[in-house]
């Protein structure tokens, strides 16, 4: 039996796939080229793995597959992951034909497998188990070996759509997004513009992130000097460093150099998230996360579209992390619509496919933008009826290049990095304006550990606990006791904790009352390991 199943632990196919150790991975990883061959046939089209762990500590690894639109794979078929990652070896084969049986799977039919890994140690050899899985059913197949999240959904949705949506390489990735930026920064003339040529720090998180923005970051030096710290020369992968760190810590990575307002953007282990930061003239650290970016993006593609005298129905989709602060300066400011869903791209990104021009973002960085055939219909026909100095015109022109600069498929640092910049730019402001859009309400994140994270039962967009039945009448008892408090907890699909969210209207407020809601998690929920403390 080839990549025989050792453990009799219960995988699940969470938030993102699976993930866990990474010496747990090896049969899973078999599996899923299996299941990823399955898909392709049933799907008649190319479908992509990913192997990652992405914001987990360096030992975690983990695999998702890549939908033929570069979308998440349909939760359907994520049940089906499960059912094949957990079955025993005897009852593997069964299994196979009664999934090609159930679908009605023509076997003999081609199919198309591609593949690509973040920078792990344990990567290579679970890439080898998977294209054992793969060669088992004599498919087709690409190994990209290391890139980005973003660019293997890129690479995905380029393939399926016959490179319609940009050339199928990685180089074809690059060079569609630095075309659009150049594009971009050469059309844009202020006046007086705050900074000729703007310089931004990332924090590669140690990971591959760093490895492609340094190829990206030659493409567009005429317009941005990008420099990359923690770019996976010597340090450890998401150690003290990396979107997560920064977002949960709220401080900021090491390894980045300390200028007073100087831009910086720390990216996670896969690149699919991206938060900014900076600090003032006194040294105090200031983070803008997601929901600063969807709130930049968001403005700076409705000023285009009034400018091109297009009304589009814009809308934003949040999580229950949003800042409280982030959604009411989305409705009541900007007098957008927005939308509150659970945790996970996948929930996300299909909210936003409801509206013609979709803004998703969750708090922890990870967005894109999505557009409507029609948006781009109406921006060329803009461009087809305008003079070449007609201000709707150039609108129309620049939202185009703004859209060939967004993957479309999945949140991306890079690209999201560069829309920032953008839309900076666009707009004439610098960190400190961006940031005043509106003052975050202080908030906590806490992790806590429970035996069995799966008795937790939840409803309301993940905002409230359903079972344990005694966990939310406490929840709600203690957020009554605070101004302005909220609180949620959840289980995380992709770490073996349960997630504690609580804002208030000061720091230690905040502080104190997700601590007491992470010790109603423990007692009541179960809670295994370290015993919360103050
Ligand atoms: C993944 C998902 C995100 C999610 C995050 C945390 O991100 O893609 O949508 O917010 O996990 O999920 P959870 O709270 O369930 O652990 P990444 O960047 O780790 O792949």
């Amino acid at each position: 039996m080839n990549h025989p199943k050792l453990i009799n632990q219960i995988l699940e196919y969470g938030t993102a796939g699976f993930r866990t150790k990474a010496n747990l991975l090896d049969h899973v990883l078999y599996r899923v080229g299996i299941l990823a061959v399955l898909r392709s046939k049933f799907k008649k089209a190319t479908i992509g793995v990913m192997i990652t762990a992405s914001h987990n500590p360096v030992e975690d690894n983990g695999v998702k597959l890549v939908d033929p639109h570069g979308e998440m794979l349909a939760p359907d078929w994520e049940v089906i992951a499960t059912d094949l990652a957990n079955v025993s070896d005897d009852r593997l084969s069964s299994l196979i034909d009664s999934i090609v049986h159930k679908w009605e799977i023509d076997i003999t039919s081609p199919s198309n497998v591609i593949f690509a890994r973040d920078t792990r140690p344990s990567g290579s050899s679970l890439s080898a188990s998977l294209l054992d899985g793969i060669k088992s059913l004599n498919s087709s197949f690409t190994d990209f070996e290391i890139l980005t999240t973003p660019q293997l959904h890129y690479l995905v949705h380029s393939i399926n759509t016959n490179g319609l949506y940009g050339t199928p390489t990685p180089e074809g990735y690059i060079k569609k997004l630095s075309a659009a930026f150049n594009q971009l920064h050469s059309n844009i003339k202020h006046e007086t513009t705050p900074f000729e040529k703007p310089r931004i720090f990332v924090d590669g998180a140690n990971g591959v992130g760093a490895l492609q923005v340094k190829k990206m970051s030659k493409e567009i030096e005429s317009y941005i000097t990008i420099e990359v710290f923690n770019d996976a020369t010597s340090g450890k992968l998401n150690h003290m460093c990396g979107a997560d760190y920064v977002k949960i810590q709220q401080k900021a990575p090491e390894g980045v150099p300390i200028i007073p307002y100087e831009r910086c953007a720390s990216f996670d282990g896969d690149a699919d998230r991206v938060i900014y930061y900076y600090f003032d003239s006194d040294k105090r650290f200031h983070m803008l996360d997601g929901d600063k970016i969807a709130a930049l993006i968001a403005g700076c593609i409705s000023d285009f579209c009034v400018q091109a005298g297009l009304s589009v129905d814009l809308g934003v989709v949040q999580t229950a992390y949003a800042n409280g602060a982030s959604t009411k300066y989305l409705t009541d400011t900007k007098m957008l619509k927005v939308a509150c869903v659970c945790t996970g791209v996948k929930h996300l990104h299909s909210k936003a496919q409801e509206f013609e021009v979709g803004v998703y973002f969750e708090a922890n960085g990870h967005g894109t933008v999505l557009y409507k055939a029609s948006v781009k219909q109406k921006l060329n026909q803009v461009i087809q009826n305008g003079s070449s100095d007609d201000s709707c015109r150039v609108a129309a022109e620049n939202l185009l290049n703004f859209i060939d600069l967004t993957n479309e498929t999945v949140g991306d640092s890079i690209s999201d990095m560069l829309l920032v910049e953008t839309a900076l730019k666009i707009k004439a402001i610098d960190v400190l304006m961006w940031d005043a859009m509106y003052v975050d309400l202080p908030n906590r994140q806490l992790k806590t550990q429970v035996c069995d994270r799966s008795i937790f039962v939840l409803t309301n967009a993940e905002q409230q606990v359903v079972k344990p039945e005694s966990i939310q009448p406490k929840i709600d008892e203690l957020v009554s006791k605070y101004k302005d408090g909220r609180s949620f907890v959840r289980p995380s699909g992709t770490e073996d904790v349960v997630r504690i969210y609580a804002e208030a209207d000061t720091q230690m407020n905040a502080d104190w009352l997700a601590y007491e809601v992470s010790l109603v998690v423990y007692e009541l929920g179960g809670g295994c390991g370290k015993k919360p403390t103050p």
